[in-house]
């Protein structure tokens, strides 16, 4: 089997100092209760990095404590609300000067290539947190012609603490999705980073007391998903709780909300995203572009394209020329430039990536590229191909978030509406066609949070992004997002002179 175009594989030296390895709580960087850290690792050696504080239940409840008094002694929810968008600003600020060393670090824990990481996601951070900076003094209620001798408004009030849990596919980006609304609303914030990848956040938390946020209005805490993770889901004094990662888990934290005091939760979860290519698609233009939907940082995207379902009237040139695009795939260190992919980011991912390699094998599909790891070292996989994939087989039904690409063949519309549709997700879609007929008609039909038509994967603060079914409960990221973070107070008045 043809393997992919590998760069240098051996690391390039790591650029930066790692001097924030403590959890914020209160506005000062702490050890936690215990004095236990643990070890946070290179992807692309399986190295030590750094050992970072772990926070457990009790530093949680420090950290919740600490939010909870911001909230209700202030500062924050009682400042005006154009101070608090000048904070966030000035943050922004921060970080866009600090851009490169934190492009860095997020290279270096998180293993996706330096140019994504500099080039697009923090700069993506930047512009969301000015995107919701802006929102800050632009949130009101309305005023409501109720019946009777009324006057009725609502007012729209921050909820309060809001217990916030990410992953580490896009560590600071999905960070910023779930920070920078709460707190352009009022809110306070405890954040919990996701074990593999606490750096960044660490990193950017130093920024935020430089922009004058006041102590407590966000912590910071790093640690494991059943210790610190569940403390913060059950916790009673969080008002409020955002989760990104896998469904299983998401499961767990609405479980942990309802066995405590019913928090409001808003779930981003997996993916198995279908990328519809027409018989009048631009074949060209759709390879490239369902390459991407899939290889994009190392396939880890929880709205992956990752069944491309393929006209027959193409499918034979589809399938030729999308191999010979991932056979053109740079892998090698993240750190070098024109590396278009990097090392998975652990070895669990690793092996769970393997196996469905394996799977799609014995399972009788078609493998077309790559399939084996790369080097001793790290966690690189080649880019990998399978045709003729069928609805049944396993690599067709789960989330595998890896560098594979699933390709499918149908016949006519109906019957590919009928099996996008057909699984328990519904994160994104993607559709190429030159026709308008049938670009309205797959939009309307599509059962997903989000549909790319003839592009894919285009993000911005302004356009919100959530799951149909179990993908997810809410939207992240534009006006969206502001909802759950604002409670609707109505306020009934009676009036004394009905006629005025
Ligand atoms: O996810 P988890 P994992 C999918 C992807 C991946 C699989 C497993 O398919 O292969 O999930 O990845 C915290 N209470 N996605 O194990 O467990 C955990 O510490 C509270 C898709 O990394 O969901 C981390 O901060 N929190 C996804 C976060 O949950 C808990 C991105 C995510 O970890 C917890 C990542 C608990 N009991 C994985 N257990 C996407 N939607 O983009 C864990 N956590």
């Amino acid at each position: 089997i043809a393997a992919s175009v590998v760069a240098d594989v051996e690391p390039s030296i790591a650029p930066v100092q790692i001097d924030q390895s403590q959890l914020l709580i209160d506005g000062k960087f702490v050890d936690a209760a215990s004095g236990k850290t643990f070890p946070t690792f290179d992807p692309r050696t399986g190295d030590v990095i750094a050992n970072v504080a772990e926070g457990d239940a009790e530093d949680v409840n420090r950290a919740v404590h600490a939010a909870r008094k911001a909230f209700d002694e202030g500062p924050w929810p009682k400042m005006t609300a154009y101070e608090r968008s000048r904070i966030i600003l000035r943050f922004a600020d921060l970080l866009e000067k600090h851009n490169d060393e934190v492009a860095a670090i997020e290279t270096w824990d998180s293993g996706k290539t330096y140019e994504q990481a500099a080039n697009v996601e923090i700069p993506m951070v930047v512009r969301l947190f000015r995107y919701y900076a802006g929102w800050a003094d632009k949130i009101h209620g309305l005023t409501v012609p109720a019946d009777g001798p009324y006057h009725v408004q609502t007012l729209h009030e921050p909820i309060g603490v809001a217990g916030q849990i990410v992953p580490w596919n896009f560590p600071l980006l999905i960070f910023s999705w779930k920070v920078a609304p709460a707190l352009a609303c009022g809110n306070t914030v405890v954040m919990k980073t996701a074990e593999q990848t606490p750096l960044s956040a660490l990193y950017v938390s130093k920024l935020f007391l430089e922009a004058g946020l006041p102590p407590g209005v966000l912590n910071v805490i790093s640690g494991f998903g059943p210790t610190a993770g569940a403390a913060l889901c059950s916790h009673m004094d969080v008002d409020k709780l955002a989760f990104t990662g896998s469904t299983s888990t998401g499961k767990r934290v609405l479980e942990l909300s309802a066995h405590s005091n019913l928090k409001p939760v808003t779930l981003e979860l997996g993916g198995k995203s279908p990328f519809i290519v027409c018989k009048d698609a631009d074949v060209d233009a759709a390879v490239e572009a369902s390459h991407f939907a899939l290889f994009f940082n190392q396939g880890q995207c929880c709205c992956a394209g990752s069944r491309t379902f393929v006209h027959e009237s193409i499918y034979g040139e589809f399938v030729e020329k999308a191999k010979a695009r991932a056979l053109k795939r740079v892998v090698g260190d993240p750190f070098k430039n024109g590396v278009e992919q990097g090392p998975q980011i652990d070895s669990v991912q690793f092996e769970k990536i393997m196996k469905y390699i394996r799977s799609g094998v014995e399972s009788g599909a078609q493998l077309e590229s790559g399939g084996q790891r790369i080097g001793s070292k790290g966690y690189y996989i080649q880019p990998t191909v399978f045709s003729n994939v069928q609805d049944n087989m396993l690599i067709a039904k789960d989330e595998i978030f890896g560098p594979v690409q699933s390709i499918l063949k149908f016949k006519d519309l109906e019957e590919v509406i009928r099996r996008a549709n057909a699984t328990s997700y519904g994160l994104a879609a993607g559709v190429f066609t030159k026709n308008m007929d049938t670009a309205n008609t797959l939009m309307r039909a599509l059962q997903a949070g989000t549909v790319w038509i003839n592009c894919y994967d285009v993000f911005d603060a302004a356009i919100p992004f959530g799951g149909y079914k179990m993908s997810g409960q809410g939207r992240v990221r534009g006006i969206y997002s502001l909802r759950s973070y604002l409670q609707v107070k109505a306020v009934v008045t009676a009036l004394k002179n009905p006629a005025w």
